[in-house]
């Protein structure tokens, strides 16, 4: 399962879920607003609350960084076709 965690009004969240849109991907959104649980467990895994973080459980990948998170999507979308 793809989770990206993400709040509404983040301009590279929104960035992120374009891309995800385009891929055709199927990607679970968690609201991670500023200092909600999710934001705090975001802090936990790695230090920084900064959004978009996608999670690929399967592959047990973490990332932040729309860029990387976005070509990371890519290349999955990539494998899944
Ligand atoms: N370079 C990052 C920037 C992400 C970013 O600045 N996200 C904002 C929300 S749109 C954020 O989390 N700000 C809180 C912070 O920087 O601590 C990316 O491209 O993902």
């Amino acid at each position: 399962m793809l989770k990206l965690y993400q709040y509404t009004g983040c301009p590279y969240c929104a960035k992120v879920i374009k891309a995800i849109d385009e891929l055709g991907l199927d990607v679970e959104l968690v609201d991670a607003s500023w200092g909600n649980e999710n934001s705090d467990q975001i802090e936990a895994w790695t230090g920084r609350r900064t959004v978009p973080f996608l999670v690929d459980e399967e592959a047990d990948v973490k990332m932040h960084e729309s860029d990387d998170i976005i070509a990371y999507l890519r290349e999955k979308a990539g494998a899944i076709q």
